[in-house]
């Protein structure tokens, strides 16, 4: 039996070979990685995400071996995998007769009670580190904001932007603007052809195979031969590069855009080597702005602003609430919605082109980009009143960059407004007229999404004023939302009443829409 001192646990999403636990070898000190079910199995997960999160782990710890450090792996079906953290760290304590548990602290609530509360249990020392990965703090947001009603995403960017010295001219922003969002709202032009996004053909059929035999339940597709995201450092590198080189270009300018033919258009698709840490936000940051430094001929201010307030801004900023929030947080139902998921979220059998372009390539490539997260099927779930915990497990499970904190803030917030206005000022719902203006899903739909009521009218326009009258009253105090109760005040008692009476049918019939 060799002996370890310390043992030292890594989570799925703690992938990070840059963190200061590995700059020197220590045979004393026994790094630990497990595949355990619970985290398999607290939510339906897409098959990419698991074998995606398997598959970097397995490469990881394959890694920090060929480096000089001592590993432990327990992969799924391991007959000594007794499928828990604290029931595996146990018998590697008892086996090496460690003093010492040490652990880097978990982005997620859940685990982060749950290992306050199993590991002290343990018998050893226990040591919680900093993942080094975040620009922030976990409470640096809350403290910022503290004593203020709201939480501004904008004030708090700014903040970054100074303290991270990104895109500055000293105290104020490079061009003299702080923010180019105006100017990121361009749908494709018609014979635009974006960029082939870069898909790695990775084998995963083993860790596949082993996930069925584990019988864990799963969504989506997968193409075991050829698995497209990155599952280690160098692929995730790779991808950045091809992001800097080819994308960012176009990036700012068409983030809002959708497409029928084009899935992620300009967007990285890093956000699964972000969240596993396999790519620090700081790298990506930097080296995007220094790659638009390199290419002012090619790339303007606007793009590459875009790309990192998404990181700078936004990323750190959910961290934030998260933080400032939970376990509440998980709770909040600001509106009462309480409809259940319709069932073509999960089979993307639905005559809505929007719905079903971004439910099926969310079923087939475990993403969507944030458009569709948000102003397609988020939209969709707010109007029709569905109950947020139902739309955070679904978005939970089905995204392969989808972990708690990331995740309940984007959609119970941002997308649902089930916080009551924490992290968004107004809720974002939309009609058909914004689905057809930011691209062409509306061409060659059952609907028409000119029409409000009537035979094949677009549910998404009676469904949009249904949220807005029935809501009044919780929204009636927002002055972001003035200007459409007033086009809703204004329509004579007739027309309201024929939009209300379209909307209630199609959400009485919500499953055949
Ligand atoms: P890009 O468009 O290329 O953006 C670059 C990077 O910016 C992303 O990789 C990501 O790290 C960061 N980013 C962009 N927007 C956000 C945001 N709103 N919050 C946090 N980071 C952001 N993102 C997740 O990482 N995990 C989730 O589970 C998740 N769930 C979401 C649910 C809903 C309802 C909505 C509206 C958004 C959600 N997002 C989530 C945010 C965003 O949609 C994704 O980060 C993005 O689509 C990932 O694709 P990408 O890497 O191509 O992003
Ligand atoms: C999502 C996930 C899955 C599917 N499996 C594992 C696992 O077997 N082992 C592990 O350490 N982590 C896994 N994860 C990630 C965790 O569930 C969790 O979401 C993150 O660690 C929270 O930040």
């Amino acid at each position: 039996m060799s002996s370890c001192k310390e043992i030292r646990l890594i989570l799925g999403d703690q992938l990070n070979h840059q963190h200061s636990w590995f700059k020197s070898n220590d045979t004393s000190i026994l790094y630990v990685l497990m595949e355990v079910k619970p985290e398999s199995e607290y939510v339906t997960h897409h098959i990419q995400k698991i074998a995606g999160i398997f598959s970097a782990m397995r490469n990881f710890a394959f890694e920090l071996e060929e480096n000089g450090h001592k590993v432990a792996y327990f992969k799924i079906n391991d007959t000594n995998n007794r499928q828990s953290f604290a029931a595996n760290l146990k018998s590697l304590i008892d086996e090496h007769g460690a003093d010492k548990l040490s652990y880097q602290l978990p982005d997620e609530y859940r685990l982060d009670e749950l290992f306050k509360v199993e590991f002290p249990k343990l018998g050893v020392e226990i040591q919680a580190f900093n993942t080094e990965h975040f620009f922030t703090e976990r409470q640096e947001l809350k403290e910022q904001f503290e004593g203020k009603k709201t939480f501004l995403m904008e004030s708090f960017y700014r903040k970054m932007r100074k303290k991270h010295d990104v895109l500055m001219d000293g105290e104020q922003p490079i061009s003299g603007k702080w923010n180019y969002d105006k100017q990121n709202r361009n749908k494709l032009p018609k014979a635009h052809i974006p960029t082939t996004p870069k898909l790695f053909e990775n084998d995963v059929t083993e860790i596949v195979n082993e996930i069925d035999a584990a019988g864990i339940n799963y969504i989506g597709e997968i193409k075991p031969k050829a698995f497209i995201w990155p599952i280690s450092r160098a692929q995730s590198e790779s991808l950045l590069q091809y992001f800097l080189e080819e994308m960012l270009p176009y990036f700012g300018q068409f983030q809002d855009a959708m497409s029928n033919e084009y899935w992620s258009i300009y967007h990285s698709r890093l956000s699964f080597s972000i969240n596993l840490k396999m790519l620090s936000p700081h790298e990506v940051v930097k080296q995007a702005e220094n790659h638009w430094k390199r290419n002012t001929d090619t790339i303007n201010l606007a793009q590459v602003e875009g790309f990192i307030r998404q990181i700078l801004g936004w990323r750190e900023y959910m961290r934030g609430i998260y933080w400032a929030k939970m376990p509440e947080y998980a709770t909040l139902n600001f509106f009462n919605a309480d409809k259940k998921l319709p069932q073509f979220f999960w089979t993307g059998d639905t005559k809505m082109n929007c719905l079903k372009k971004a439910i099926n390539q969310s079923l087939k490539h475990g993403y969507a980009h944030h458009i569709q997260r948000l102003m397609v099927t988020g939209s969709f779930c707010t109007m029709a009143g569905i109950n947020p915990d139902e739309v955070d497990q679904w978005y939970l499970g089905i995204y392969v960059d989808a972990f708690d904190w990331v995740e309940i803030t984007n959609t119970r917030g941002m997308s649902q407004f089930a916080d009551g206005g924490i992290v968004g000022t107004k809720p974002y719902v939309s009609s058909a007229s914004y689905i057809n203006k930011m691209g062409d899903h509306c061409k060659g739909c059952h609907y028409s999404y000119s029409k409000k009521t009537g035979e094949g009218a677009c549910p998404l326009n009676s469904m949009y004023w249904h949220f807005l009258a029935r809501n009044h009253d919780k929204l009636k105090t927002n002055h972001r939302m003035n200007m459409m109760y007033n086009v809703w005040f204004k329509m004579d008692t007739a027309k309201q009443k024929e939009i209300l009476d379209q909307a209630d049918q199609y959400l009485e019939d919500i499953e055949n829409l």
